[in-house]
């Protein structure tokens, strides 16, 4: 999917709300011709002479024909989304009035929009950079406080302006030391090397907390995966049920229920954990048993958080003394969680109050003391750096461009130590440049922004 000029101009319309039946339905056209076309059809006042911002009662009509009373909001270019003349028809919200009202405006020459055509519009009209665009599509898909939040910053500007200034002072050096080349013969400077590594060793240290930030930001944005692991028939999957509110996971008093993976979302304080019930950890001989305690001890490795999870009935300090002792090696981050308090003998809680203070007693079965579970959980992973509002990246096309950006920035740093001709240099600068610029948008080509754009819904 790309977009030619002549599409450009098109006048575009599409259902703005989800589809199916609801209260009202937004319709919106964008394009030159949106007002126009839609005083055609409209019958109440002739908004071609009202101002913007303003909302206007009357009913749409086919011919004689009137399909529905609507309220039309008028935003007049540049002051829309797109920054062209911008038409919202609220409707009521049957599909049959929707299909109406759109079929009434392709006949009347509108275009359908494609799958992210108004926000791509308002990107190419300089409404904003290619990283704000993209967190519009973030933010709708956001649906944690943590998630919505790291969208809303980046839609909002987030690191683009940094990021943006920064290339202006680094394009600044890129011509100077171009301008250099012209008059080699001469010997002059007029860009102080040294000036040129401070502002790279800035753009370094800019890029790195980005590019630090990312690990964050994919756990803002898809959960952090948390695996309940420990022994057959320790209460992983009661813990799972327990903690979703249904039962998702088969429970039984057989060892070894558990085979695969199950795993599901719960939002903790405002963060979403993907919670992941596995095989439990013991050798067997059954082969399919072993293949799941197999996958159980990778999903650990690639886990943000262990919850071990021990039988306070049937396991002792010996056991759980040897598997901490795994658990710190592997070198995730873990809770002692100890089950089945309602069946325990009080010497072993005692001991393990005074040789593992940090242990959290619950009863799955029970669902007794989740809530402290749950508080011991969010204290763990470490959400404060989001919290004060710092800028997380959230985005794989942005981490690689600033994983690229990174390397020719050392490159840079290189040629400076190595001191390097010019024109070495020069090509450096302007590749870091051309990867910085790949982020906010100022470098693009027609597959980029066909690819992003494609993920968003039609409508938006
Ligand atoms: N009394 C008591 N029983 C529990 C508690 N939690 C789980 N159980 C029981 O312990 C048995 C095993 O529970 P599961 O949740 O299937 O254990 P699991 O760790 O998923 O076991 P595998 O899938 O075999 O690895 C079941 O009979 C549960 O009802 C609890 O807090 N108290
Ligand atoms: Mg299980």
């Amino acid at each position: 999917m790309s977009f030619s000029l002549a599409e450009r101009e098109d006048t575009i319309i599409a259902l703005a709300t989800p589809q199916g039946v609801g209260a009202i339905a937004v319709i919106r056209l964008s394009g030159k011709d949106a007002i126009k076309i839609c005083n055609e059809v409209f019958f109440g006042k002739n908004l071609e002479k009202q101002d913007s911002h303003t909302i206007h009662f009357g009913t749409i009509r086919d011919g004689e024909r009137v399909i529905d009373e609507v309220l039309v909001s008028l935003f007049v270019a540049p002051k829309s989304f797109t920054k062209e003349n911008v038409v919202e028809i609220s409707t009521h919200g049957s599909s049959y009035i929707i299909n109406q009202v759109i079929r009434l405006f392709v006949k009347k020459g509108v275009r359908l929009a494609k799958p992210g055509e108004f926000t791509q519009r308002a990107f190419l009209n300089g409404q904003f950079d290619l990283a704000q665009a993209e967190a519009v599509a973030d933010l709708i898909h956001a649906d944690s406080e943590a998630s919505h939040s790291a969208a809303l910053n980046q839609m909002r500007g987030g690191f683009s302006s940094e990021i943006q200034e920064l290339r202006a002072q680094l394009i600044h050096f890129a011509s100077m030391i171009e301008l250099e080349l012209d008059f080699t013969e001469e010997d002059v400077e007029f860009a102080s090397r040294d000036d040129l590594r401070v502002l790279v060793e800035k753009l370094l240290s800019v890029v790195e907390e980005l590019i630090l930030s990312f690990d964050l930001g994919n756990v803002i944005k898809n959960g952090v995966p948390t695996v309940i692991a420990g022994k057959p028939n320790a209460g992983k999957s009661t813990l799972l049920n327990a903690l979703l509110n249904e039962e998702k996971a088969i429970v039984s008093e057989i060892a070894g229920t558990t085979r695969d993976f199950i795993e599901d979302e719960i939002n903790i304080g405002g963060v979403i954990f993907r919670f992941i019930d596995t095989a439990g950890l013991r050798e067997t001989t059954d082969t399919i048993e072993a293949i799941g305690v197999t996958r159980t001890q990778e999903k650990m490795k690639t886990a943000s958080l262990i919850l071990y999870l021990f039988d306070l009935s049937d396991t002792d300090l010996v056991e759980i003394n040897r598997d901490i002792n795994k658990l710190e090696n592997l070198g995730v981050p873990f809770l002692k969680v100890a089950n089945k308090t309602d069946k325990a003998k009080e010497n072993i809680i005692n001991e393990l109050k005074i040789k593992h203070p940090d242990t959290i007693f619950i009863s799955a079965g029970q669902k007794e003391n989740l809530e402290g579970l749950k508080a011991r959980i969010l204290e763990l992973v470490n959400l404060d750096k989001f919290k004060t509002g710092n800028t997380v990246v959230t985005n794989v096309r942005h981490y690689d461009s600033l994983a690229r950006t990174r390397e020719s920035l050392l490159d840079v740093l290189n040629g400076l130590d190595q001191e390097v001709t010019n024109d070495f240099l020069a090509m450096d600068i302007r590749r870091s440049l051309h990867y910085l610029g790949e982020i906010t948008g100022e470098i693009t080509t027609d597959d980029l922004l066909a690819n992003i754009f494609s993920k968003f819904c039609i409508g938006k």
